[in-house]
């Protein structure tokens, strides 16, 4: 059913031909970690709703992906937390931005509108963003994110989460705090964690993040099934 959701999606625009290549590298890992959100991926999502909980500005960034597979878990979670949305693509043409804000708006998720701006330390099409939203985040949650746009956030001193099923991606590693966990479980899993956190919970959770342990188990994890997979 994701699939063919995806393939509408695609042939609407919302989706580019590189989003379902991009979704079918996520599929195989989560066969990997058993379609199922792992232990150290239930402690990084229990993170991530700490640094939410304490951020000034927290942004989403939104591409098409993410749109298609997870407009109500994105409305749900800013409904939680009142993060703002702000829609950038790799893929960026005006009519694809238009399609993936009406998709994200008819879902009730609430989305930055403004002009862009060349304003991040990268050469494409991604140094593109907003003054009110991402350029001014100081936690930006970037789901399905490519590698230099991560690397560019992480160097401008920001706090990036990101949400990748591929625990081996460049993104997984430049980023602060990786969840290696598929993108509906991860941001559910966020929301019901955001609404029991207080500050106490929220500081000691920032104080023992530790991105490298999230890979490593991650890594650990897949290598443990397949060694068992043919028992
Ligand atoms: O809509 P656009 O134009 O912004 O383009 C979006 C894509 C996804 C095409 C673009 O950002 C891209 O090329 O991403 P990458 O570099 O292919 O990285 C996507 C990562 O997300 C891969 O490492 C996948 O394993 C992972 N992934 C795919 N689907 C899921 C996922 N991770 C979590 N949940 C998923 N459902």
């Amino acid at each position: 059913m994701v699939r063919e959701s995806l393939a509408r999606y695609a042939k609407s625009g919302v989706v580019t031909l590189e989003g379902l290549t991009a979704h079918g590298r996520g599929e195989a890992f989560d066969y990997l970690i058993g379609e199922e959100t792992m232990e150290s991926a239930l402690l990084a999502e229990h993170t991530a709703a700490a640094l939410l909980y304490s951020a000034h500005d927290p942004v989403i960034s939104v591409n098409g992906n993410t749109a298609a597979l997870a407009a109500e878990e994105l409305a749900h979670l800013q409904k939680i937390s009142g993060v703002a949305v702000e829609v950038n693509l790799f893929h960026r043409t005006p009519s694809r931005i238009k399609k993936v804000t009406r998709l994200l708006e008819d879902s009730g998720v609430v989305v930055l509108h403004g002009k862009r701006e060349r304003l991040l330390p990268l050469s494409h099409e991604r140094a593109f963003c907003l003054r009110h939203g991402i350029f001014s985040a100081d936690v930006v949650l970037v789901p399905l994110e490519d590698g230099d746009r991560c690397k560019a956030l992480v160097s401008m001193g920001k706090k990036v989460i990101v949400i990748d099923l591929n625990p081996l991606s460049r993104s997984a590693r430049y980023a602060n705090l990786t969840i290696v966990d598929e993108l509906t479980r991860a941001l559910s899993r966020i929301a019901g964690f955001l609404v029991g956190m207080d500050e106490r919970t929220a500081a000691q959770l920032i104080s023992s993040m530790n991105n490298y342990y999230f890979l490593e188990e991650a890594i650990k994890e897949i290598a443990r099934r397949l060694a068992h997979a043919l028992d």
